[in-house]
């Protein structure tokens, strides 16, 4: 199954971070399939905090849903996430945006992810690589959805070497 996931990171070395996210990710097996630029972005929701890195990902595994989350999860433990403030500070945070045409609703995982659509750090690297993918709920373009998030927190490509191989 395809998936879409958003990487973000604002503590530490943020870069490597995200490498390091896409490097576990890999050796469970999760394919990626392609991967957005970099971007550093402004905090949205909780604003007290330092500005992330973000990145979207297309990726491919034979996992549910609900196993891929728990994989996941598995991932930000090994990455010493530490439980912090809701939308607070993290190493690493790693969100499942779509899964093709399915729709989750349960307590644990909601997909399409319910905010994606509101947020420019999510929908601008998300139409870098997937601008024409349709929303499932909302039957609109990535490239259409991205220019109405109503967000006006800034969001601009990093242009430093993205691809760390240490972690
Ligand atoms: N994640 C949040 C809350 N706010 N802001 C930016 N710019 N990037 C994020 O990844 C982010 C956020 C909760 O997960
Ligand atoms: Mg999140
Ligand atoms: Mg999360």
């Amino acid at each position: 199954m395809r998936y879409y996931l958003s990487l973000g990171s604002n503590l530490g070395q943020r870069a490597r971070h995200l490498a390091q996210a896409r490097i576990l990710l890999q050796k469970a097996g999760v394919r990626i399939i392609k991967q957005s630029s970099v971007y550093e972005t402004e905090p949205v929701d909780y604003l007290d905090q330092p500005w992330f890195y973000n990145q979207v990902l297309e990726v491919e595994t034979h996992r549910s849903p609900i196993a891929l989350l728990d994989l996941i999860k598995g991932i930000e433990l090994k990455m010493k996430r530490r439980p912090s403030p809701d939308k607070g500070p993290r190493v690493i945070d790693i969100d499942i945006l779509l899964a093709e045409k399915t729709v989750v609703q349960t307590s644990r995982l909601v997909v399409p992810h319910p905010r994606m659509s509101f947020r420019n750090f999510v929908m601008v690297p998300l139409a870098e690589i997937a601008p024409d993918l349709v929303h499932p709920l909302f039957h609109l373009p990535v490239a259409e959805l991205a220019g109405m998030t109503g967000d006006s927190s800034r969001v601009r490509k990093v242009e430093e070497v993205q691809h760390l191989q240490a972690v």
